[in-house]
């Protein structure tokens, strides 16, 4: 076993390699989660890639009329023929890359959308998070399907309910080389988030695929 290998492989000794699905009902959203959808060795090839190879920029968000900086790295990749702004995003959008396209290809090949961007988050340490948030504006977020990737560090990835108080959080562990696909009404009807932690943990690479047209 060569280091990075061993650096990401799950160590318990009922861990496997295969893909493993698992549809969870939570009500109002639709989510699946594959375990292993990319392999072991792949999904170290394209962490190393992507941490080396993308154009990690610093973002600032503003808090009570303050820029502060968002608590982790972030870029835009695309189809960068059309002029679609979304968020501002669409001036800092990067063609595709090799290894993103190899890795929507093999998404596609499991849902029925062609998408269309891509944002990239790098968590460098447990200090760097998401706060809750839903994805997409209006419309988009009633039916849609986001497609994230992770690579590095697991991470917890909370769910909860935006108005129904009587439903429990629901934490996914995003591993890595795993594929979380959020589909329906889930971004209407649930916020999500990936929270800090004093844990000394490696680096984290999470990629959502998204359709906007
Ligand atoms: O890192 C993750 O797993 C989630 C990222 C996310 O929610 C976002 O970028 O909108
Ligand atoms: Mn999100």
């Amino acid at each position: 076993m060569n280091n990075q290998i061993d650096l990401f492989s799950q160590t318990d000794l009922f861990s496997t390699t295969e893909i493993r699905k698992t549809e969870f009902e939570l009500p109002g959203a639709a989510i699946t989660f594959f375990e292993n959808f990319l392999s072991i060795e792949e999904s170290n090839k394209l962490y190393k890639s992507l941490l080396e190879n993308t154009i990690w920029e610093q973002d600032q968000m503003t808090i009570y009329g303050k820029n502060v900086n968002l608590p982790r790295l972030t870029s835009w990749y695309g189809t960068v023929d059309k002029t679609f702004a979304y968020a501002g995003s669409e001036d800092k959008m990067h063609p595709w890359s090799a290894d993103l396209l190899l890795i929507k290809e093999r998404i596609e090949q499991e849902v029925a959308i062609k998408f269309t961007r891509c944002l990239l988050n790098y968590y460098r340490d447990g200090n760097d998070s998401v706060d809750w948030h839903q994805d997409y504006e209006g419309a988009h977020r009633k039916n849609t399907i986001i497609a994230s990737v992770s690579f590095g560090a697991t991470r917890p990835f909370q769910l909860k309910h935006v108005t129904r108080k009587d439903l429990s959080r629901k934490d996914i562990l995003l591993t890595h080389g795993s594929l979380l696909l959020m589909k329906g009404a889930t971004q209407e009807n649930w916020k999500h988030k990936i929270p800090k932690t004093t844990k000394k943990i490696l680096p984290r690479i999470n990629l959502t695929f998204r359709w906007i047209e």
